[in-house]
């Protein structure tokens, strides 16, 4: 009965900050940020071809989208486009 007192306690002391953080991360985050960190697979902040491969949408306008022509997207050349 007790460990299972404890872990509803548990459970409704984490929920609220969960949700907190949802709310937070979904009104700060650009559109397609998380799409954008989910291909960042080196986590240097910027796509290389290879990298952006995956979404047909950054693949197939790479080089409009790369705005300095630097061979990389990053999060602010694919916002340009996104909105
Ligand atoms: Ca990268
Ligand atoms: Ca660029």
């Amino acid at each position: 009965m007790k460990p299972i007192l404890i872990g509803l306690i548990a459970l409704a002391c984490s929920a609220p900050a969960l949700a907190a953080e949802g709310i937070s991360a979904a009104s700060e985050a650009p559109p397609g940020a998380q799409a954008f960190r989910d291909l960042d697979t080196n986590r240097d902040g910027r796509l290389t071809f290879s990298e952006a491969f995956p979404n047909p949408r950054l693949s197939n306008s790479f080089n409009q989208i790369d705005q300095n022509a630097d061979g990389f997207l990053t999060a602010a050349e694919i916002a340009a486009v996104v909105r």
